[in-house]
């Protein structure tokens, strides 16, 4: 069975260095079509019938790069069977910005917290299982420089890509926007299921790139205008501020920094 796997994650988080670990000499390198932007893929080691995709190193999914547009048309459209979300775990916090929204997009996730062999030499601690539950996805200790845990990483990848299935996101907004996205979501026609929460939150950011992608994109103005007279505040603003809440929220519990000696919740 012919599996895909989408290789996500910030610019720096050693995504490269995984990428090569895993597929080693079996790569092709392109381009993302119509634009310059390197596309590479590559066979797993030891399982040929597992494709890796390495989208471009980003930040967010929001359509003001070319290479976050990259990545979540490629996410959108090939919908890929699980997405390997590989994090820099010396900087988690903003790391988890981009996770969040890849849960969105009702592909499995296994995420890959990187450099550990740093994270340790530091003295801090991530709570996996902890960091497991709060967001509702595997995760996996790694070091993609010294090769340790990566092969878990892969595996459970495969095992969830293989599932062909769908992960339902744990995170919530708060009930104002739930509300908000759950009127704009019933008005969406023409998207998978799974993939509707994503639509509904970019429709509500007013993300002009997807309104112009979709057949017939629903009127929610009035939806999103009557939210922010609310809230005294702008869609986008409402959904990121939420999303560094929720993230907050996760490190609380999930991270320990050992500052000057001491340890120290960050
Ligand atoms: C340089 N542990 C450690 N300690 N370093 C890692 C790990 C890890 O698990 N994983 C990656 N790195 P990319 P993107 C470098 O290149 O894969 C390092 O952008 C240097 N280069 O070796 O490129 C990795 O693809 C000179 O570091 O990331 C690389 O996501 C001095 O993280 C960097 C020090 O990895 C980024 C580091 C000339």
């Amino acid at each position: 069975m012919a599996i895909k796997i989408a290789l996500a994650g910030n610019p720096n988080s050693g995504k490269t260095t995984l990428f090569n670990a895993l597929t080693g000499a079996n790569q092709f390198v392109g381009n993302w079509p119509g634009v310059t932007v390197e596309k590479k893929e590559g066979r797993l080691k030891g399982n040929k019938d597992v494709t890796i995709t390495d989208l471009p190193g980003i930040y967010s999914l929001s359509p003001y790069t070319l290479e976050e547009v990259v990545a979540r048309n490629y996410l959108l459209q090939e919908r890929p069977d699980a997405i390997l979300n590989i994090v820099d775990g010396t900087n988690i916090e903003r790391n988890l910005y981009l996770t969040t929204q890849l849960m969105e997009i009702g592909i499995p996730v296994v995420m890959a917290v990187n450099m550990m062999d740093i994270v340790h030499k530091n003295g801090d601690k991530i709570d996996v299982k902890r960091l497991q539950s709060a967001l509702g996805c595997e995760v996996v200790e790694i070091s993609a420089l010294k090769g340790t845990g990566i092969d878990e990483a892969a595996k459970r990848a495969v095992s969830i890509a293989q599932r062909k299935g769908e992960t339902p996101p744990v995170h919530t907004f708060s009930a104002g926007v739930e509300g908000a996205l759950e009127q704009i979501s019933r008005q969406i026609a023409g998207v998978p299921e799974a993939q509707k929460r994503f639509y509904a939150i970019k429709l509500f950011e007013r993300d002009d790139k997807i309104i112009r992608q979709m057949k017939n994109p629903p009127q929610v103005e009035s939806v999103i205008k009557a939210l922010e007279e609310e809230m005294d505040d702008d869609a986008e603003s409402i959904i990121t501020n939420e999303r560094y809440g929720y993230i907050t929220s996760i490190i609380q519990g999930c991270v320990t920094k050992r500052k000057h000696g001491g340890l120290t919740v960050s």
